[in-house]
């Protein structure tokens, strides 16, 4: 055989092994036999201010795309977002996004994702499984480099013995696991500094909050709240002035996603630094969705760009900030 002939049989196979690949139950035009896209999307929940832009972001994203979006809000609960997922397998969407609110337990429901020939697209959080296979792609940021960033500017900007309480996300979730473990890796270069104590406030304000009260009861000489979200600091802020001190001067606090509320408190100076972690992914996501359908590749991990803000840098970005 001429290689010629060779490449083109190869060529065709290759188009062909795409076309079952990208989408089974409804590459070939939609569940509904109409060409449309139907995507069913298991969200975390309502939990933060992070949350919320990003559930408007693909909300709006799948409308400008032309997708029809089935959204289930899990309310926190893996269990929800295990229904959910099992939900749209029987009415047979093209395709699956969620966002896992912890990282593991996946393995089962996504088994059977991929027996009925749906992709799944991860999206904001990671799972912890061996078998990459269960997902087409993942997209969302890099939550270690967020810790990361926070401890390096705790490492450059204090001297001397500093104690640090953490308020963590909640617990089992990837932004939770990973933020602690890139704060960690980075303050270990400063044995002087010492996180006191340490527990999940949930990503909420109330969470926060009386985490923090806990704390200042519990524990004396908080230099540092180091919070892996905005609402949670808003939440300890609130705890801090209660207890007739100032927060952003009696204690300093770091936080991370940068929403509105956040950078507000950052330009006041209650809160010292932020990390940035950008929501609005719908578009993105999108995109993704329609190239996994169509069986075309994508690359498996697609991570966001993000930025970090001193208070004067959250004075100039405020009025531009949409989220
Ligand atoms: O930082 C927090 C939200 O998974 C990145 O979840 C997200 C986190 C975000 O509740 O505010």
């Amino acid at each position: 055989m001429s290689k010629k002939i060779t490449a083109a049989i190869g060529a065709v196979l290759l188009a062909a092994l795409a076309a079952c690949g990208g989408g089974g139950a409804g590459a070939a035009g939609g569940s509904q036999g109409d060409g449309k896209i139907t995507m069913g999307f298991s969200q975390v929940g309502a939990e933060s201010g992070w949350r919320t832009a990003n559930t408007k972001s693909v909300q709006d994203a799948a409308k400008s795309a032309g997708i029809e979006l089935q959204f289930s809000d899990a309310q926190q609960k893996q269990e929800n977002q295990l229904k959910a997922i099992r939900s749209f397998i029987q009415q047979k969407v093209d395709v699956i996004a969620f966002s896992p609110v912890v990282e593991t337990g996946w393995d089962a429901v996504l088994l059977e994702a991929k027996r009925a020939g749906i992709p799944v697209i991860l999206t904001d959080r990671a799972i912890d499984s061996d078998d990459t296979s269960l997902y087409a792609t993942f997209l969302g940021s890099d939550f270690v480099e967020e810790g990361r960033k926070a401890g390096k500017w705790l490492v450059d900007n204090t001297q001397g013995a500093v104690n640090v309480v953490e308020l963590q996300g909640t617990t089992g979730a990837a932004p939770a696991i990973d933020r602690k473990e890139g704060f960690e890796e980075v303050i270990a270069a400063r044995p002087d500094i010492k996180v006191v104590a340490t527990q999940s406030g949930d990503f909420t304000r109330a969470g926060g909050k009386q985490v923090m009260e806990a704390f200042l009861k519990s524990t004396p000489d908080i230099d540092v709240v180091y919070a892996h979200n905005d609402d949670m600091g808003l939440g300890a802020i609130e705890a801090i002035k209660a207890a007739g001190k100032k927060p952003g001067v009696d204690i300093k606090i770091i936080t991370v996603d940068a929403v509105k509320d956040g950078m507000q408190a950052l330009a006041n100076g209650e809160i010292n630094f932020i990390v940035e972690c950008n929501p609005l992914l719908g578009d993105q996501l999108m995109d993704l969705a329609k190239k996994v359908v169509a069986g075309q590749e994508v690359p498996k991990r697609v991570v966001t760009e993000e930025t970090t803000f001193t208070p004067e840098q959250a004075k100039a970005a405020l009025p531009e900030r949409q989220y």
